[in-house]
């Protein structure tokens, strides 16, 4: 049996229902294939592939706290460890009912990857809880916070692993588990991203993610003979990684018609109007049922159905495994030209392969979404000078990571006779650095 063929088995062995880890390995070893039967024989000996699906350490913990009733509710926390080969292990903290340890390690092995292809010093980590903020009172959401800190400040630091924002996880709760780790290990340091401007924030880190979506895939149109002004866009999700994705598109000339959150979708011919969206959902923590009320020509439609709106670029913003081949087969007979995905592992695997077959150029979540983490180690980076940079200085560091990130995408994958397959591309670019730091790092 091939090398990756073995890893693959014992990682479904040992690792028993963990659906989504398992889906998050398959999609990386598969399309490393080639580079790793072109070094079989010195990954095996070094048992390279066992040590880069085995997370260096995880942490489960019990996170008791009070609502406003005086009830104590119990909730399980999580961080996972997962590779820091090129540095501090990073990523973000999700607040989701539906976390759960496999999603945790999901998450964090496609961490490893993203973070290498931004080509700063970040290794991968990822962490969370089943804590659902939504209906929750500010009071309880700092209960939660501080209580879920008061365990989590043993395992972190702005050396060690440096947690930041993702589902469920913004501005509100960074503030609270800031404040909670500088009580108990009396340090204000750097071992959040995703902070307030006002103590230690970058500039941009709240645009990043939908902004680099956008800076990546403006890249990957206009490699590929096309242009992003005029397109019509789907987006998925309504957070914070939609908004901004949806901003910088209207900023580029394009047109977006959709965004969703967990109940329904909008669409809304005219393109979405942000100023009501972000009210909606940065201001009112509300429900996109609210959006009709500020424009009545638009359409709310319960359940799932952004991927049938006729479109030129499908951006899904939301969540894993909300494009599935039905959606992707809707795409592809609308004549849509481009997915980029903005939420880590959106497509699965047999839509992706079918959107791939069907020669629609597809950006992978590790290399598009990779923004937020990118401004989160510029985040570390003004920290630890202790300077703050300008809005524009970031901005164009992003842009420019984005830009570097495709066409190293677009190297990779033509290296390996694989041109214009963006998955191999991320996923070989990506496992090259830290394999190649792992090996000079000894059996560790
Ligand atoms: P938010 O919590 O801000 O927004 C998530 C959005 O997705 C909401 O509109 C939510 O709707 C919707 N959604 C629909 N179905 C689900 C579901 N089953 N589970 C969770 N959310 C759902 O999160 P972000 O925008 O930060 O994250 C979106 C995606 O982008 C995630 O995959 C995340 O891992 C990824 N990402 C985020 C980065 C960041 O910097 N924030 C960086 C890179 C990737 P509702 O409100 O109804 O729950
Ligand atoms: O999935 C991700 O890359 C994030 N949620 C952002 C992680 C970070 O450390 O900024």
């Amino acid at each position: 049996m091939s090398y990756v063929d073995e890893v693959l088995e014992r990682v479904v062995a040992k690792n028993p229902a963990e659906p989504e880890f398992h889906q998050a390995v398959k999609e990386v070893l598969e399309s490393l294939r080639p580079v790793i039967e072109a070094n079989e024989e010195r990954y095996r000996k070094e048992a390279l592939l066992e040590r880069l699906v085995e997370p260096d350490r995880q942490f489960k913990f019990r996170v008791p706290w009070v609502d406003d009733k005086g009830q104590v509710q119990v909730n399980t926390g999580y961080r996972v460890q997962f590779n820091n080969s090129i540095g501090p292990y990073k990523g973000g903290l999700r607040l989701h009912p539906s976390v759960n340890l496999g999603i945790i390690k999901f998450l964090g092995f496609e961490q490893i990857f993203k973070n290498s292809l931004t080509g700063l010093p970040i290794g991968g980590g990822k962490g969370g809880s089943d804590f659902d903020p939504k209906g929750k009172s500010d009071r309880e959401v700092m209960a939660f916070c501080q209580s879920f800190m008061t365990e989590l400040c043993k395992y972190i630091g702005a050396d060690t692993d440096v947690p930041a924002g993702d589902i469920g996880t913004g501005a509100r709760e960074i503030g609270d588990m800031f404040g909670q780790y500088k009580r108990i290990k009396g340090l204000y340091e750097g071992v959040l991203t995703g902070k307030g401007l006002t103590y230690g924030g970058s500039l941009v880190r709240t645009e990043a993610t939908g902004y680099g979506l956008l800076y990546l895939t403006e890249e990957m149109l206009k490699c590929n003979g096309h242009d992003i002004a005029g397109k019509t866009i789907v987006v998925s999700g309504s957070g914070n990684v939609a908004i901004y994705a949806i901003e910088k598109a209207q900023q580029m000339g394009a047109k977006v018609v959709t965004c969703s959150d967990s109940n329904g979708w909008v669409y809304d011919p005219e393109g979405i109007d942000l100023a009501a969206l972000k009210e909606i959902k940065e201001v009112k923590r509300a429900r996109l049922t609210e959006y009709k009320n500020y424009r009545p020509n638009s359409e709310y439609h319960e359940g799932r159905g952004v991927w049938t709106v006729k479109c030129d670029v499908a951006l899904p913003c939301a969540t894993q495994n909300e494009l599935f081949l039905e959606d992707a087969q809707a795409l592809v007979a609308n004549g849509c030209i481009a997915v980029a995905e903005g939420a880590n592992m959106p497509t699965t695997m047999d839509a992706t392969e079918y959107l791939q077959k069907n020669g629609i150029l597809f950006a992978p979540g590790k290399a598009a979404n990779a923004g937020g983490v990118a401004t989160s180690a510029l985040e570390m980076s003004q920290n630890s000078e202790r300077l703050s940079w300008s809005f524009e200085e970031v901005d164009s560091k992003l842009k420019g990571i984005m830009v570097n990130i495709f066409h190293n995408l677009d190297d990779a994958a033509k290296r390996y006779g694989k041109a214009g397959d963006y998955v191999a591309g991320a996923n070989i670019a990506g496992f090259e650095k830290v394999a190649e730091a792992m090996l000079a790092q000894g059996v560790a």
